[in-house]
């Protein structure tokens, strides 16, 4: 049943949609909650694909990229910035704090380090090895492994029914030095219109961005769609474009005004989590290639 406040959040990531909705209860900001809430995984060494942990891309570096979108419809972002555990918050006040909307590398964390951010290394061992071991055939396919990535976005709907949304990632890992993905560009990611509701998008990032799904998915609920039939249409729209679909995964989720939430992807295992009224649920997503 739809309801709100509530918070959506791609993945299996109670910890973060439950931090949300206790950001939520404390009478806060839709836009508090989901920064505190992706700030849960950035922080986690175990999540390789947020934040510090994060697989590297093919040179070893971690490299990170992160937006957020305000109730008005502002947007802040940073792409391949390093060092930075919490890019969400860096994104956050490059929204708020300066005439821009989107900072990339260098200056980005240039611009964190003077906002008071404490640069340190994000390679754990962990994700270390991994790179290692990847090194050994260094086979560079930018094939997303469709059972394991998790790029966290997240919606959330706070007590005056306002919306915002937030999403960050370490990208694909082993990826080109200098590669960026959809989560942190406006209309692919994510996209919120607090008219109309939002979404947010996981997976193939390149696949993504050529057809600006999140935009399209608030576009085609503002027609009328629902958050589910909007989903649907945006993962057609990928396969549409890209005949060898089979080789990657791309997924969405979305809400509306109302609460009502939808997800979609193109293959199986691609699952997300609510948490309303503070219980969270997590959800197996339906998928196109039965
Ligand atoms: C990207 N969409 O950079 C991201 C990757 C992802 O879980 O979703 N990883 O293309």
């Amino acid at each position: 049943k739809p309801s709100t406040p509530m918070v959506i959040a791609t993945w299996n990531v109670p910890n973060a949609t439950a931090k949300a909705w206790e950001v939520l209860q404390a009478g806060k900001s839709a836009l508090d909650a989901v920064e505190q809430g992706v700030m849960v995984e950035e922080a986690d060494e175990k999540n390789q694909s947020v934040g510090k942990g994060g697989l590297p891309d093919r040179d070893g570096n971690v490299t990170l990229d992160a937006c957020i979108m305000n109730k008005d419809g502002d947007y802040g972002a940073v792409v391949c910035i390093e060092n930075i555990k919490h890019p969400i918050s860096v994104a956050r006040k490059v929204m708020e704090d300066t005439p821009h909307v989107l900072l990339a590398g260098n200056g980005a964390k240039q611009f964190a380090i003077e906002s008071g951010f404490t640069p340190e290394n994000l390679l754990t061992e962990a994700s270390k090895k991994a790179w290692e071991d990847w090194k050994v055939k260094s086979e560079y396919k930018p094939i997303i492994n469709v059972e394991n990535h998790d790029t966290i976005g997240m919606l959330a709907i706070d007590k005056n029914g306002d919306i915002s949304g937030a999403c960050t990632t370490s990208g694909l890992s082993y990826k080109m030095q200098g590669r960026v993905g959809d989560s942190a560009i406006i209309g692919s990611g994510l996209f919120v219109d607090n008219e109309v509701g939002g979404a947010t998008a996981t997976g193939m990032g390149e696949e993504v961005l050529k057809t600006v799904g999140s935009f399209l998915i608030v576009e085609l609920m503002r027609q009328g769609k629902s958050p589910q039939e909007a989903c649907e249409e945006a993962v057609k729209r990928v396969i549409q474009k890209s005949p060898n679909y089979k080789d990657f995964q791309v997924g969405y989720i979305a809400v509306n005004k109302k609460g009502e939430t939808g997800a979609y992807c193109i293959h199986e295992w691609f699952n997300y989590t609510t948490n309303q009224d503070g219980e969270n649920v997590n959800h197996k997503s339906d998928f196109y290639a039965k």
